[in-house]
């Protein structure tokens, strides 16, 4: 179960934001209503969100999720691939320091975004995409066994981060799609499978037995219900836009 979450409002400088959707600019005061929106239903879940402010020098840094990774052991400060993010992992440490002391980091031409892991209980599988290279995953690997976690890392050539088309929804559940389907990695999974027209509807988060998913999917929203999983649907379209997700959206422990 998780009891936090941190959230970052999105900055005007959004629109500069890094993004191959090509969906056009987003919507700035639309995409700062669906923030809240997407902050009341983490809150309708249980959860105490705390709020960071924009920072109008990161357009990208609303999407918290790339710069740490949380595990029950230690916080783990990325070195995110995109050069313009870099430096988003300052304001997140302090946030983070708040509610832990054990930091460690991935540093120098190891680089590593948290899109890109996906944790399953105490493994953690990480994607090698165009923003985390073997270097960060190697790190990463090594510190989660240096805290006793496990981790392995995932081939992928498409898609933007792990997540962008993968999403663990607890009980050995999950939500694939794309150049994930039939990947051996994920056999003893329960696969549910999001078609291709619905891909970013992928990208979902368990939070305390709901899913918070994006509006707008009626295919994957109907079978996610059918296998009786609660659902939560949130307009997400301005950040998707930026290649975002919900996932993206928040630091979840
Ligand atoms: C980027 O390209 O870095 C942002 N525009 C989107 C990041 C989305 N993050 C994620 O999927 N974890």
């Amino acid at each position: 179960m998780f009891k936090h979450a941190i959230v970052k409002t999105p900055a005007a400088s959004m629109v500069d934001g890094i993004t191959t959707a090509g969906l056009g600019l987003p919507d700035y005061k639309l995409a700062l209503q669906q923030h809240q929106n997407y902050i009341k239903a983490l809150q309708d879940c249980g959860l105490k969100v705390k709020v960071l402010p924009a920072e109008d020098a990161f357009p990208d840094a609303c999407f918290v999720e790339d710069a740490a990774v949380v595990t029950p052991r230690c916080v783990i400060i990325t070195n995110p691939g995109a050069s313009s993010r870099k430096a988003e992992t300052g304001a997140i440490q302090f946030a983070l320091s708040e509610y832990f002391d054990a930091f460690e980091y991935i540093t120098g031409e190891g680089t590593l975004d948290g899109g890109d892991v996906m944790m399953v209980g105490d493994h953690y599988y990480i994607g090698l995409s165009a923003r985390t290279n073997l270097k960060g995953a190697n790190q990463m690997l090594a510190i989660l066994q240096q805290h006793g976690l496990t981790g392995s890392t995932v081939e992928m050539s498409q898609m933007l981060h792990l997540k962008t088309g993968l999403s663990y929804l607890e009980n050995n559940h999950l939500l694939v799609t794309g150049e994930f389907k039939g990947n051996s990695a994920f056999a003893d999974f329960k696969c549910w499978e999001v078609d291709d027209d619905e891909a970013y509807a992928a990208n979902c988060i368990w939070v305390n037995n709901r899913v918070v998913m994006p509006k707008g999917f009626p295919k994957t929203q109907a079978m996610l219900q059918g296998a009786g999983f609660e659902v939560v649907p949130v307009e997400v379209s301005e950040f998707e836009k930026l290649d975002g997700g919900l996932s993206c959206l928040s630091l979840r422990f």
